[in-house]
């Protein structure tokens, strides 16, 4: 008697378990479990946003114009991993007259070499911006970027994008997701940031980008220039972050004020969206190994090797050494 009555409570217990973890798999699997998670998420997505905003604006909150290049130091898990912020900043002055600078071309790499190795993707979070633009501009716009450098790299850098929350541009660690988000930056002359993390240094086949953030600042208001005079135009500014992200670097010259690349904005300027063909002959050259047949541009312009390591950084010291 007492065997069966083991056996059949054991039969019980083993149904009831059965029944409550196949509960659990089909929750998990069918049922709303998506709200749940995000509200069980929400916590630690807010506090690592929280941090991640923190470090951003202490880094940015010292910089100027006349520094607009910030090094953010090694990533933990490989030393030869560097990170770098590309400040673009409102009304800043150039810092040399085209006459010292003429023979400079407006296009330049950040470092020779350094480049995606393969396509890359990024998550786009719209949310901070939805107040004055809709998703769906913001999206149209930042496709119309992709496209533009893919096309002027004659390859597919950029595959394209999910839209989701990002919990922060990483300055600290790359996280493996390169974000781009719409936040408030302390410093109000910021108009937008690009954060990028690979290696730029040592044997040129080794260099790669492996990650890049973008971050806008809420401070200004965003829109279409051409249709909302007084706004800072969203798909200029995507166009020139977007370049940081393909590998190139700000230029500084006044003779490049019209570059796509040039580090500075302002309210309704539109001429960053289009590509000139020093911009195309530069995202060219990095990804079609320096070919002058692949990168034989139309309008006649010239075509070579890229700026040898460009923005080497001895370069910059000693520069401000012999000033
Ligand atoms: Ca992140
Ligand atoms: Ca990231
Ligand atoms: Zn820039």
């Amino acid at each position: 008697m007492n065997g069966n009555w083991c056996i059949f409570a054991c039969m019980l217990v083993t149904i009831g378990v059965i029944g409550i973890v196949a509960s659990t798999l089909t929750a998990n699997a069918i049922g709303p479990s998506g709200d749940d998670d995000a509200m069980t998420a929400e916590p630690f997505r807010v506090q690592n946003r929280r941090l991640n905003l923190m470090h951003v604006q202490q880094t940015l909150g010292n910089i100027t114009p006349s520094a607009p290049l910030l090094y953010l130091g090694t990533a933990s898990f490989d030393h030869r991993i560097k990170g770098y912020a590309f400040v673009t900043f409102e009304n800043a002055h150039p810092r040399r007259s085209p006459a010292d600078f003429s023979d400079i071309p407006c296009s330049d790499p950040i470092a020779e070499g350094a480049r995606w190795w393969g396509p890359t993707t990024f998550l786009l979070d719209p949310s901070g911006v939805a107040d004055e633009l809709p998703a769906a501009y913001v999206q149209a716009s930042f496709e119309n970027v992709l496209d533009a450098w893919n096309a002027a790299a004659k390859t597919t850098v950029f595959s394209g994008y999910v839209i989701g929350p990002s919990d922060g541009v990483d300055i600290v660690n790359p996280d493996g997701i390169n974000e781009v988000e719409f936040i408030e930056l302390i410093n109000p002359n910021i108009i937008g940031v690009t954060f990028i993390w690979g290696k730029f240094d040592g044997i040129v086949e080794d260099r790669r980008i492996v990650e890049t953030d973008v971050a806008m600042n809420t401070r200004f208001t965003w829109g279409d220039a051409d249709m909302q005079p007084g706004t800072m135009d969203l798909e200029a500014i995507f166009t020139h972050e977007l370049g940081h992200c393909l590998g190139l670097a700000d230029l500084y010259t006044s003779n490049c004020m019209e570059a796509t690349m040039y580090f500075q904005s302002r309210r309704d300027e539109t001429r960053k969206r289009t590509l000139t063909n020093e911009d195309k002959r530069c995202a060219c050259l990095l990804y079609q190994n320096g070919s002058p047949v692949e990168c034989n541009l139309d309008g006649g312009v010239s075509v070579g090797k890229p700026a040898p390591a460009s923005w080497p950084w001895w370069w910059l010291y000693l520069f401000l050494v012999l000033l």
